[in-house]
C-alpha cells in the first residue's frame, strides 16, 4: 500500500515487527503481541493527554507516589492503562511501575517469561502547562529461578541494563512518536490519529556524532560536582546552545535526533542523581547506544550498573560520541 504523494510504503509498527520476526527468528511472535499491549495503552494515554485541557483530568490527585511526588490524575490514568493492557498479555509475568511501590506479580509460570518496568507518564509535572511528556518502558526476560515452582517470582528482576531485550518510549509532543529498539537498531513510528496506527517514520535512527546543544538544569549548577561546570563552560566556549525541557523523554528525543549531550548530575537534593535506573536511564541508554551514542552515570556505563532496588536513582550523562568523549576528559582521575 503506498501513498500517492510519496512512494515510500506505509508500514505500521505491527507490520514492521512481523517483518523483523521473519528476519530474526529470535524475536518471537510473543514480542509483537507484548508490544501491541504497549502501543494500545499509549494510544489510550495520548487521547487523554491531547484532551487534558478540556476534560476534568488536569491537576493533581491528593495522593503521593512512592517517589514522594504528587500524582497527577493523568499519571494514574496512564499507569492503569499500562497495567491493564500489559496485564492481559499471558507472556508477561511481572510488572514494575514508577507509580507502584512494589512490583506486581501477574503470573509466576514459566510461560510468562517477560518482566516489564515502566514510567507511565514521565515529566508529568509539565502536564498542566502543555509541555511534552512521555511513557518509557524496558523489557526483560525473567530468570529461570524466578519461574520454578515455589521460586521467588521477583528473583532476577534487578538485572543490569545490558540484559534488556527491548526498550522504548512514546513522546506525547507535537505528534505522538514511539521509538524502540530490540538490539537491532532504533526505529521510530509516528501515530496517525486518522487511522489510530503507529506508522514507520524514522527507520534506523542514528545519533549524530556531534551536536550543537547541551541539556542540563543549570539552576543546580552550584551543587554539581565541580567538573560538570567546567565541562559545560567548555561547551559554551565551543558555541553550544542550551536546551532543557524538564521532561526526560523530550530532552532525550531531541538529543537522539539532533545529537549533543544530556546531563542530570548528582545534586544536593539528589546526591545519587534524580532519574531512575531501571525505567528511565536503562531504556534511554540502550536506545542511545543502539543509535551510536553512549550513556554513563558519570563514571560507569549505565547498562553495566547492577541495580539493587526497583526505584534506585542514578546520575545520567548521555549523548553523541564527540560530547561524551569530551566529558570523559573532565572526569576526576
Ligand atoms: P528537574 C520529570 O519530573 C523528571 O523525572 C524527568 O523527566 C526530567 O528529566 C527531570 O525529572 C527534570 O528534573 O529537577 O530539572 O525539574
Amino acid at each position: 500500500m503506498t501513498d500517492s504523494m510519496d512512494q515510500r510504503p506505509i508500514i505500521t509498527v505491527q507490520q514492521y515487527i512481523l517483518r523483523e520476526q521473519q528476519n530474526f527468528p529470535g524475536v518471537s511472535g510473543e514480542f509483537s503481541w507484548l508490544l501491541s499491549g504497549i502501543t494500545l495503552a499509549t494510544k489510550m494515554i495520548q487521547a487523554k493527554v491531547r484532551r487534558a485541557g478540556l476534560s476534568d483530568i488536569l491537576g493533581a490527585e491528593a495522593t503521593v507516589n512512592v517517589q514522594g511526588e504528587v500524582q497527577q490524575r493523568l499519571d494514574l490514568y496512564a499507569n492503569s492503562a499500562l497495567l491493564h493492557c500489559l496485564g492481559v498479555r499471558d507472556s508477561v509475568g511481572v510488572l514494575a511501575s514508577e507509580e507502584n511501590d512494589k512490583p506486581i506479580v501477574l503470573r509466576a509460570s514459566a510461560g510468562a517469561k517477560y518482566a516489564i518496568v515502566f514510567d507511565p507518564l514521565d515529566g508529568s509535572s509539565n502536564i498542566d502547562v502543555n509541555v511534552s511528556v512521555g511513557t518509557i518502558f524496558s523489557i526483560l526476560r525473567r530468570t529461570e529461578a524466578s519461574m520454578v515452582e515455589g521460586g521467588d517470582p521477583l528473583e532476577g528482576l534487578l538485572q543490569p541494563g545490558y540484559k534488556q531485550i527491548a526498550a522504548g518510549y512514546v513522546v506525547y509532543g507535537s505528534s505522538t512518536i514511539l521509538v524502540y529498539t530490540t538490539g537491532r537498531g532504533v526505529h521510530g513510528f509516528t501515530l496517525d490519529p486518522s487511522v489510530g496506527a503507529y506508522v514507520l517514520s524514522h527507520e534506523h535512527i542514528r545519533m549524530p556524532e556531534k551536536g550543537k546543544y547541551y541539556s542540563i538544569n543549570e539552576a543546580y549548577r552550584d551543587t554539581f560536582p565541580g567538573h560538570y561546570g567546567q565541562y559545560i563552560d567548555s561547551l559554551r566556549q565551543q558555541k553550544y546552545a542550551s536546551r532543557y525541557v524538564g521532561s526526560l523523554v523530550a530532552d532525550f528525543h531531541r538529543t537522539l535526533l539532533k545529537g549533543g549531550v544530556f546531563l542530570y548530575p548528582p545534586t544536593t537534593d539528589h546526591p545519587h542523581g534524580k532519574l531512575r535506573l531501571l525505567y528511565e536511564a536503562n531504556p534511554v541508554a540502550f536506545i542511545a547506544e543502539q543509535a551510536g551514542g553512549s550513556a554513563t552515570n558519570g563514571t560507569t556505563r549505565i547498562l553495566d550498573v547492577q541495580p539493587d532496588s526497583i526505584h534506585q536513582r542514578t546520575p545520567l550523562i548521555l549523548g553523541s560520541q564527540y560530547e561524551m568523549s569530551q566529558f570523559a576528559k573532565f572526569q576526576p582521575k
